[in-house]
């Protein structure tokens, strides 16, 4: 027999969109259930991002979990690009007028978001399996899934598909009402986290160099989060954790290297680089927000901070419709949230091709980085161009 339960908003997928919006429709007396396929370990033990926007921090703040990140995030004011074994220092905060970003890792945000939503007793179903989406397109949408040993259904007003890249929600959605644009990068990111003091702790350093890319970055002062880019052929068993610190060694500049402290890696994973959009994000009475409708390669940071924009848009447009019983922020929610992502995505993207080395580059190529990577750090209105972009677009930055 099929236990059935109804809520306001089915939310599929316990990541940092889905336990964002839970947490702001919650504050706002809006009743969600979250269903997700993994257990609460797996979801905190996949390290990703590390570096959050202002208008992520304020909507922590906003959702009701903004104390430990002000109290251990660490505040960024600067960028450093090495290239030609030289360091430059991009000063965000001085080209922004005061804005800076917050090195505090996915995992934690997570952890908050999962802390809290437990002592709000709300519901959250992990390892649920064979999850789907239902009837979206009509007035009555529901998920099934079995969980805990039982068939369960969920009766809701809409679902919101906060399942990631690989997830069911857009995966439903019938062929031929989704457009998609993608661009697959040649390369991969090898990360590795250790817990050793971060080599530039006030500054996340990325670097171009004859051997690739690498960045240096950190989730306190004492773990460190490193990354080279690497073939896609490339499994994390050819990796030793010697031949990692060797790598990122020469990448850097001679005196930045001089300074790494190593130690035994805690974790060490392999990510493919994409760049992906899947427009629109509403389909009837189910959204798309974060990772299941779009993909940006790390290079820009800028993953986590648009799953969070997406929600802001999404709880902003619900709440509309609960509190006032109007559909404009619902039927506006697609192109808003587009609107920023195509401009974190172009972001991404030129920051990418900035700074990796690619296979089919060529002399003429790289005369073109490296003149681009001078022009960058010596003009100022270049450098305040990737200042503003990095620190994050205003949400109510000009739509068209
Ligand atoms: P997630 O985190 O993938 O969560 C989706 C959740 O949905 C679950 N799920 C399902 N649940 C139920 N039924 C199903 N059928 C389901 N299918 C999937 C999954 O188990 C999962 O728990 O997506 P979300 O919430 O949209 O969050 C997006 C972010 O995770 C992502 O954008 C960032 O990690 C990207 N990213 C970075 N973003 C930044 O803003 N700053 C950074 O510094 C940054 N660094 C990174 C990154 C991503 C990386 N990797 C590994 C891709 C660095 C790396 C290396
Ligand atoms: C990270 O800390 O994991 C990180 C930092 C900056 C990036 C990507 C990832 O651009």
């Amino acid at each position: 027999m099929t236990h059935t339960v109804r809520t306001q908003v089915v939310i599929v997928g316990a990541g940092p969109s889905g336990l964002l919006l839970g947490a702001l429709l919650h504050k706002a007396g809006i009743d969600n259930i979250i269903v997700e396929r993994q257990s609460g370990e797996y979801v905190l033990g996949r390290i990703r991002a590390g570096i959050l926007e202002q208008v992520t921090l304020d909507l922590l703040h906003e959702a009701g979990v903004g104390a430990t990140v002000t109290q251990a995030g660490t505040p960024h004011h600067a960028i450093e690009l090495v290239f030609q074994n030289q360091r430059h220092a991009i000063d965000i905060t001085g080209l922004t007028g005061g804005k800076s970003v917050t090195a505090y890792g996915q995992t934690e945000v997570t952890r908050d978001l999962m802390n809290a939503r437990a002592a709000a007793g709300l519901t959250t179903w992990y390892s649920a399996e064979d999850v789907s989406v239902n009837g979206f397109d009509g007035p009555h949408p529901y998920v099934l899934c079995q969980h805990e040993g039982q068939a369960k259904r969920i009766d809701a007003d809409f679902i919101a598909g906060c399942d990631g890249f690989h997830g069911v929600c857009r995966a439903s959605v019938p062929a031929g009402s989704l457009q998609e644009f993608e661009r697959v990068y040649p390369f991969g990111w090898l990360g590795i986290l250790a817990d050793v003091p971060p080599v530039s702790p006030h500054a996340i350093v990325y670097a171009n160099s004859a051997e690739g890319f690498a960045l240096c970055s950190m989730r306190s002062l004492t773990r460190s989060r490193y990354y080279v880019q690497c073939p896609l052929s490339d499994q994390v068993s050819d990796w030793s954790d010697e031949r990692f610190w060797d790598a990122l060694r020469r990448r850097l500049d001679p005196a930045l290297a001089e300074q790494i402290i190593t130690g035994p890696s805690i974790e060490k994973s392999i990510a493919p680089l994409r760049s992906y959009v899947a427009e629109p994000m509403r389909f009837g009475r189910m959204f798309l927000a974060g990772d299941a409708s779009h993909i940006v390669p790390p290079t820009g940071a800028k993953g986590l901070n648009l799953a969070a924009s997406d929600v802001k848009y999404l709880s902003a447009a619900l709440i509309e419709h609960y509190a006032e019983r109007s559909d404009a922020g619902i039927d506006a929610y697609s192109d808003r949230c587009l609107a920023r992502i195509w401009r974190a995505e172009r972001f991404s993207w030129w920051l990418t091709n900035l700074m990796h080395r690619f296979p089919d580059n060529g002399a003429f190529g790289q005369k073109m980085q490296d003149a681009e990577l001078h022009y960058l750090v010596n003009s100022r209105a270049a450098s305040t161009a990737l200042a503003e972009n990095y620190v994050g677009l205003p949400l109510d930055f000009a739509q068209h």
